[in-house]
C-alpha cells in the first residue's frame, strides 16, 4: 500500500449520476419495438459496458447482422439522448458535490473513466466538466472494461501512475478493469463490487480522509 495518493478516478454512470435508468427506458424502447423480452434484471447485465456489448447482452444470442446492429445502437442512442436534455446540476448522486470538492481542497487530481460516448454532453449537463483535470470516454480507448486500458489512459494524462491513483466504481467489469490495472478500487452502490480494497454505499458515505487512510 501507499500513502501517496496523487489523484481520484471516477467512473460516471452509477458514481457520479445515475444514467443507468435512462440506458434503461432507451434499450426498453428498442427491444419492445423489436419484439425482444428486456427487464430490469436484463438492465443490471448491462452496468458500466460499452453499447455494443450491451447489444450483444440484450439479444441474448439472437443472430443480427453488423450493418442492423448499428442501426439498433443508433436507435438506442437516439432514444437515450432524449432523456439527457433533462438532466441538470441537480442529478449528481448525493455526496458528490461534496466529496468531490474536498479532494480538491486536498490537492488531489480528479478525472473520469467512463465507457460512456456521452460521457462530455452528461457531464457538461451537470456542470462538472471544468471540475475534472481528464476526461476519459467511449471514446478514448479501443479496449473496453474489462480491460484495464481506459484507466491507464486517463492515469497517463493525470500524470500519475496506477499505484497512486484510486478508481471509484459501481460495476463489475470496471472494478475487474481497474485491478488488472493496478489502481487501488474502491466500490460504489450495490452490485457485484465486493472485490474492491474498499466498498461503500455512495459517496455521501464516505469521506476523502477515511478513503486515504484506508489506502495508507
Ligand atoms: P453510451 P459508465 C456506461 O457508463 C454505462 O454504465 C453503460 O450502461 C453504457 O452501456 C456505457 O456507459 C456506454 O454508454 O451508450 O452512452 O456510449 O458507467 O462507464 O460511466
Ligand atoms: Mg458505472
Amino acid at each position: 500500500m501507499t500513502n501517496a495518493i496523487r489523484a481520484f478516478i471516477f467512473d460516471l454512470d452509477g458514481v457520479i449520476t445515475d444514467t443507468a435508468e435512462f440506458h434503461f427506458l432507451a434499450w426498453k424502447q428498442l427491444a419492445d419495438e423489436e419484439g425482444i423480452e428486456f427487464t430490469r434484471e436484463d438492465n443490471e447485465q448491462l452496468r458500466g459496458v460499452s453499447r455494443r456489448e450491451s447489444l450483444r447482452r440484450m439479444l441474448k444470442g439472437r443472430p443480427i447482422d453488423e450493418s442492423t446492429a448499428q442501426l439498433w445502437m443508433e436507435r438506442k442512442n437516439d432514444y437515450y439522448r432524449k432523456y439527457l436534455e433533462t438532466i441538470t446540476p441537480r442529478h449528481t448522486l448525493p455526496g458528490v458535490p461534496q466529496f468531490l470538492s474536498e479532494a480538491k481542497e486536498a490537492g488531489i487530481l480528479l478525472g473520469i473513466g467512463s465507457a460512456s460516448k456521452n460521457a462530455h454532453d452528461v457531464l457538461a449537463r451537470l456542470q462538472l466538466l471544468s471540475v475534472f483535470d481528464a476526461i476519459g470516454d467511449g471514446y478514448s480507448v479501443v479496449n473496453t472494461k474489462p480491460a484495464p486500458d481506459l484507466f491507464i489512459w486517463v492515469a497517463g494524462r493525470l500524470n500519475t501512475p496506477p499505484n497512486h491513483a484510486v478508481v471509484f466504481e459501481d460495476a463489475e467489469a470496471g472494478i475487474d478493469a481497474a485491478l488488472a490495472g493496478g489502481f487501488y478500487t474502491v466500490g460504489i452502490g450495490s452490485a457485484n463490487v465486493q472485490r474492491a480494497h474498499l466498498v461503500a454505499g455512495g459517496l455521501d458515505a464516505l469521506t476523502v480522509n477515511q478513503v486515504l487512510e484506508h489506502m495508507r
